[in-house]
């Protein structure tokens, strides 16, 4: 993307250069002035092409305005900056930021008053602004507002290792770390970290987590905690506290102690003395997250205690300075369980173990962000315990950052499922926002999407799940469609005058907007029918998440690590039976849920191979066979994809060029990978069905031997 950038600012360089070339040289003066024009209109951004850098934060000629703060702070300065730099309402207006003291606004909300922002904390005041700034650009009612966030804390969770490289990232390198021989923080490193919290601010993120939870010793090290309270100076001021993942066997790894028996006084003692060094060096460090005994990770069950003893040693320490642990429950073995099973089985008898300052952190689904899951069980089955959920911005299951899928459709279903753990209506919004369980403290993560690439996701389009992450954290109540629109808007609309057929808003709404905004909405439902329709999930072909590979299962793989655990697929059938004739997962869900999910005649068809193991000839709703359906689901999503290829051509003379292109490359592989998945998939799977084809699916492109060899990540790159 850069590259491109780059070369599209060249190739205008060079035109416009040669141009003067041609002309005589009485016309030196001309060059000059033009050259002078554009050196001047670049930097200052009002040339009106896209600089993926800038997010949803273009840029602007603002118009006047007088803003007035309680006084000055640097928090209320950073408020009183953008609306200065930023202001797209009437000129001339005067605004006033009030300190007030109203209860139901909270310590972030705001109100909007025709000339005033009033908050009860500066911070209220920032996120005030931001708002205001985002609805005069987005065509929304700018007074008459109350907002305040639905979660205290909007954290995102940074996989960043140490080295510099991030797991499941696809956006380059980390924002934080370049490895342990280059801790200096340098005037650019400060520069990116106030960009990166800026961003995050503007959209109501409140704290981060510095680095990976698979969690190197390391980070406790003097060089590396220097670094995250350089990093927590730059993100104070806009409301941003820093996290740190810890490892669990840190004591005898760093600290040389022959344990890390949570229950062991040196141990208690070692850990309340790296916490006490933290605090002097960030002293509002916000806590830590961790996961321990998952995925052959140390935890407290190595010396035979529980998730509790270890989560309650490391809040003791915390407590004194208000710190928080993140206790994350992904965990699962290689048993005869069922992997989905095990994080409920495990916390349940723990709810109501663990102290006050520990949260318990949820996947969103009870396996792994696999493209659809059902909601995990434990949300609101955990009565004493906080628990937030966590969702992965990162697409590590979702085409990485190499295919266009926008997440917020997902997090909404998911954000709106309906546990039923207090009768109707108990969704897992209100189930982890603190509405049904009273609690004051309440949390919600994601698994970031940044990093050191220019455009900072990896593709353009991959902001927009940044974006749509931190407006749900503040409000789950949202739409997908609001959010994509806002941020189309945003990221985009500046564009409408400079591109090949300049456009009015209407107009850009009617051309541009709009076929977008089409795109992104359908975009993960159409990746749920290229991967893995009807409940299938974890067809993955390698470690690296991205291809499809329900064949997958090298020597030694541990059978949980394998597609075949998750599909089952055998001549008789397809699907994982979760029902009371199977797993029985179904247990785990409240009625009416678990009545529902357990009959294959009630249980919704988007889920139904999550629950059942279905003959291949089953009849579903639709009359058509099991074996039909699937079929016709994959080659539903790959035209869906080509459907966007045609939609995105049709944007065309309205888009800047360079997003153009961008995204019709990232839409190209798309639809080439989308055609692997149900090449592969259909073919396999006919191994087992042995049935025909159904007419109306098109014909393979990939053979299945050649898929089967394959290395699925680069195939079409
Ligand atoms: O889905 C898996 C990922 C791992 C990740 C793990 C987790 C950080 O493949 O890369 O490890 O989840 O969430 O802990």
């Amino acid at each position: 993307m850069e590259k491109a950038l780059s070369l599209y600012s060249d190739a205008f360089h060079c035109s416009v250069m040669t141009t003067l070339r041609t002309y005589p040289p009485q016309w030196a003066t001309l060059r000059i002035l033009a050259i002078t024009w554009f050196l001047i209109q670049v930097p200052l951004g009002l040339w009106g092409t896209y600089r993926s850098h800038d997010l949803w934060l273009v840029p602007v000629t603002p118009a006047s305005v007088s803003v007035q703060v309680p006084h000055s702070s640097p928090t209320l300065d950073i408020a009183r900056q953008e609306l200065v730099t930023g202001w797209t309402g009437s000129k001339g207006s005067s605004l006033v930021l009030q300190l007030v003291q109203q209860k139901d606004l909270g310590p972030d909300g705001y109100r909007l008053e025709r000339d005033a922002i009033q908050a009860n904390t500066e911070l209220g005041l920032m996120y005030g602004a931001f708002d205001l700034l985002r609805r005069q650009r987005t065509g929304q009612p700018v007074h008459g507002v109350v907002s305040r966030p639905a979660y205290t804390l909007r954290i995102l969770n940074h996989w960043d290792n140490p080295d510099g490289s991030v797991e499941r990232g696809y956006a380059g390198r980390s924002l934080f770390w370049r490895g342990m021989a280059d801790l200096a923080v340098t005037p650019a490193d400060r520069t990116l970290w106030r960009e990166y919290a800026r961003a995050n601010a503007s959209v109501g993120i409140n704290a981060t987590v510095l680095n990976n939870v698979n969690a190197s010793p390391e980070v406790l090290s003097p060089g590396m905690l220097q670094r995250a309270a350089a990093v927590a100076e730059e993100l104070r001021p806009y409301g941003i506290r820093v996290f740190l993942s810890i490892n669990f066997s840190s004591p005898v790894r760093l600290g040389k102690l022959g344990t890390s028996d949570p229950l062991d006084e040196r141990v208690r003692t070692w850990w309340a003395e790296r916490v006490r060094e933290i605090y002097r060096l960030i002293p509002d460090f916000g806590g830590f997250l961790v996961k321990a005994n998952s995925e052959g990770l140390p935890g407290p069950q190595d010396f035979g205690r529980t998730h509790a003893d270890g989560a309650n040693m490391l809040a003791d320490a915390l407590k004194p300075f208000g710190g928080l642990v993140m206790w994350r429950a992904f965990v699962y073995q290689p048993t005869e369980t069922d992997r989905a099973k095990q994080a409920y089985q495990e916390f349940m008898p723990l709810d109501g173990k663990f102290r006050d300052n520990v949260i318990i952190q949820v996947k969103n689904g009870p396996v792994d962000f696999q493209p659809r899951e059902p909601f995990s069980p434990l949300f609101g089955a955990l009565k004493l315990t906080r628990v937030m959920p966590e969702l992965q911005i990162t697409q590590e299951y979702l085409g990485h950052s190499f295919q266009l899928v926008f997440l917020a459709p997902m997090w909404e279903e998911f954000l709106q499922s309906d546990t039923y753990q207090q009768g109707p209506g108990s969704t897992v919004a209100r189930c982890t926002d603190g509405s049904l369980s009273g609690h004051a403290f309440s949390a919600i993560a994601g698994v970031a999407n940044a990093g050191t690439d220019e455009n900072w996701c990896g593709y353009s389009f991959g902001q927009a799940n940044w974006y749509a992450f931190g407006r749900l954290a503040w409000d789950p109540g949202l739409k997908s469609r609001e959010i994509a629109g806002e941020w189309l808007r945003l990221s985009f609309q500046h564009l409408r005058t400079s591109v090949p057929v300049p456009l009015s808003v209407k107009q850009w709404e009617r051309r541009f907007a709009a076929p977008a905004l089409q795109i992104m909405l359908r975009s993960r439902e159409a990746a749920v029918q290229y991967m893995m329709p009807l409940g299938l999930h974890h067809l993955f072909a390698g470690n690296h998440h991205y291809g499809p590979g329900p064949w997958w299962a090298p020597p030694g793989t541990r059978e949980d690590w394998t597609p075949r655990y998750y599909h089952k697929a055998d001549t008789l059938g397809i699907g994982f039976d979760r029902s009371f004739t199977g797993s029985r997962a179904v247990e785990q869900y409240q009625e009416p849920l678990r009545s529902l999910y357990a009959r294959p005649e009630t249980c919704p068809e988007e889920l139904l191979l999550w629950f059942h193991h279905l003959p291949w000839t089953y009849r579903m709703k639709s009359g058509a066979t099991l074996w039909e359906e699937l079929c016709r689901q994959y080659d539903s999503g790959v035209r869906e994809v080509a459907g966007f290829r045609t939609l995105w051509e049709g944007v065309k003379p309205y888009a800047d060029p360079v997003v153009f292109a961008e995204v019709q490359q990232v839409l190209g592989r798309q639809q080439a990978d989308a055609q692997a998945w149900k090449d592969a998939c259909i073919q396999y799977f006919a191994r087992y069905s042995r049935m025909p084809v159904p007419e109306g699916v098109s014909a393979p492109v990939y053979a299945l031997d050649a898929l089967m060899k394959a290395d699925m990540r680069t195939l079409n790159q």
